[in-house]
């Protein structure tokens, strides 16, 4: 189907199957509303006073509308444990096993989206609250564990290879937040205290969408979907899709940055 709801571009794997059902909902609920307004119409003229000078106090006395309300109930409950929940189970809950993907934890706060990633070891170190400091290390990571020797962290850019599964871990310091990224098709709640993975393939590199929208300034851009306090509009993030060498360069450049000794101090 073409793109006739004005979707905004489309960039994960599987945003097109998000697309057509977003569509066909769309198709369904016009058939409803032509069907519903249409009754409603033939019911203000059918029962117009000139025709029902007086109310008619017994009402319908054929059993079909409930045999109807039943058959309604039956089709709802086969859409939903045969299909939603099926499809919600498949999609959501089955990840891609995490040696395949990029795992990178994203936590949310007002009003800012912290971005780790594990390093080579595939291993996130341990993080500490007391070692939290809100400029110089918002996620309390505590650099003398071996394990955060090779982690990454940024503010607000998230850096992702193309074509790889990425399973985000989303977490949040003190409210809920929302990660939605519109053209990876991808919204989920952040809730403290819990750790909520997601998973998707992005399809198209940041270049690679500036040509195709003809914007050579276009990002792609982390909205936070929950009004989380007075910040929250500003509460943006952003996500740079580049191709799998380019992505292993930049976390290769960021390491040695970040694991420097820092001369300032
Ligand atoms: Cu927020």
């Amino acid at each position: 189907m073409t793109n006739w709801l004005g979707l905004p571009a489309l960039a994960s794997a599987h945003g097109g199957q998000i697309d057509s059902l977003i569509g066909w909902m769309h198709v369904f609920m016009l058939i409803l509303f032509v069907g519903w307004g249409g009754f409603f119409v033939y019911c203000v003229v059918r029962f117009r006073r000139s025709r029902q000078p007086v109310a008619n106090y017994t009402g319908v006395t054929s059993p079909a509308s409930k045999y109807s309300e039943i058959a309604v109930a039956v089709i709802e409950a086969i859409i939903l444990f045969g299909f939603a929940i099926p499809i919600w189970a498949a999609r959501v809950d089955k990840m891609p096993p995490a040696h395949e993907a990029l795992v990178v934890q994203v936590t949310g706060e007002q009003f800012a989206w912290n971005v780790h990633y594990p390093g080579p070891d595939r291993v996130f170190g341990r993080t500490d609250i007391k070692l939290l400091d809100l400029q110089s290390n918002p996620l309390g990571l505590d650099r003398s564990d071996p394990a955060a020797k090779d982690d990454v962290t940024t503010l607000n850019q998230l850096y992702l290879p193309a074509n790889q599964p990425i399973i985000v871990r989303l977490k949040s310091k003190d409210v809920i937040h929302s990660f939605g990224v519109p053209e990876f098709r991808v919204k989920q709640d952040a809730i403290p205290g819990l750790t909520i993975p997601i998973w998707f393939v992005p399809t198209v590199t940041t270049a690679e969408m500036r040509t195709r929208t003809g914007n050579p300034e276009f990002q792609y851009e982390i909205a936070c979907a929950q009004l989380c306090g007075l910040g929250h509009y500003r509460m943006r993030g952003f996500v740079t899709v580049q191709t799998a060498e380019e992505f292993q360069k930049w976390l290769a450049d960021e390491l040695a940055l970040q694991s420097a000794p820092d001369p300032f101090r």
